[in-house]
């Protein structure tokens, strides 16, 4: 029984847990569910309706954080969250960081106002991606540049706190921002070196021909 991933690959909590499944290779199908049109009847799989959602044969979950969790407990196999207790906890911050703190920069700012404005055929509100380019987002990149260990938040290997983090840097990338190297050379670092994991270049150049297709560039 494979496990149903539903959602829209450019969403970031989706990208996580297409990372998390193609990281631990687990093979799943997919059902692509876009947001704010989501289909009658949706709710029966996230009450919010919301992405992403997942099912297991019986049993169906809402949340990237909640399915993230769930297919590691279910999928032990290359572990992506330690089992100490502390790293374990630390993995959550960071997870719950990039999803609350990064996202509303990130995604629903630059990602939002650079891709999805122009999608609707509207003008991308530029003093809101500037507020969250040089106001927001530094102070939060500062404190993620003082917390990395190596190439690595945490237990000094590859991790689900990776994983949620540099989501939310794929969705900035789309948005044509990057993190400056000189300012945060190691976050910056971090983030090359993700990118580099075959799993994840796959996935990436996979968004890429979609945005090329949607933008018609
Ligand atoms: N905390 C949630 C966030 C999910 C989320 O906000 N998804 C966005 C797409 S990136 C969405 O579905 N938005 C539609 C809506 O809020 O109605 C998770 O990690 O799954």
């Amino acid at each position: 029984m494979k496990p149903v991933l539903y959602g829209a690959p450019l969403s970031p909590f989706v990208r996580k847990v297409r990372l998390l499944l193609a990281l631990k290779g687990i093979e799943y199908d997919s059902k692509m569910i876009v947001p704010y049109a989501t289909p009658e009847g949706y709710e029966q799989f996230n009450p919010l309706k919301r992405i992403p959602a997942l099912t297991l044969g019986e049993h169906t979950l809402a949340d990237s954080a909640v399915i993230a969790h769930f297919l590691e407990a279910t999928y032990p196999d290359h572990a992506l969250i330690p089992d100490d207790f502390f790293l374990k906890a630390r993995c959550e911050w960071f997870e719950k960081y990039a999803d609350y703190e990064l996202a509303p920069h990130t995604t629903f700012t630059a990602f939002s106002q650079r891709i999805l404005s122009r999608i609707a055929g509207q003008q991308p509100d530029e003093e809101a991606i500037h507020k969250a380019v040089h106001d927001k987002l530094p102070p939060h990149f500062d404190y993620l540049e003082s917390q990395l260990q190596g190439n690595y938040f945490v237990a000094d290997r590859l991790t689900l706190a990776d994983i949620a983090i540099a989501s939310q840097l794929i969705s900035y990338e789309h948005a044509g921002e990057t993190v400056p190297e000189q300012e945060w050379p190691k976050l910056s670092l971090f983030y090359k070196n993700f990118k580099q994991k075959l799993a994840v270049e796959k996935i990436l150049t996979s968004e890429k021909a979609i945005l090329r297709k949607i933008l018609g560039s």
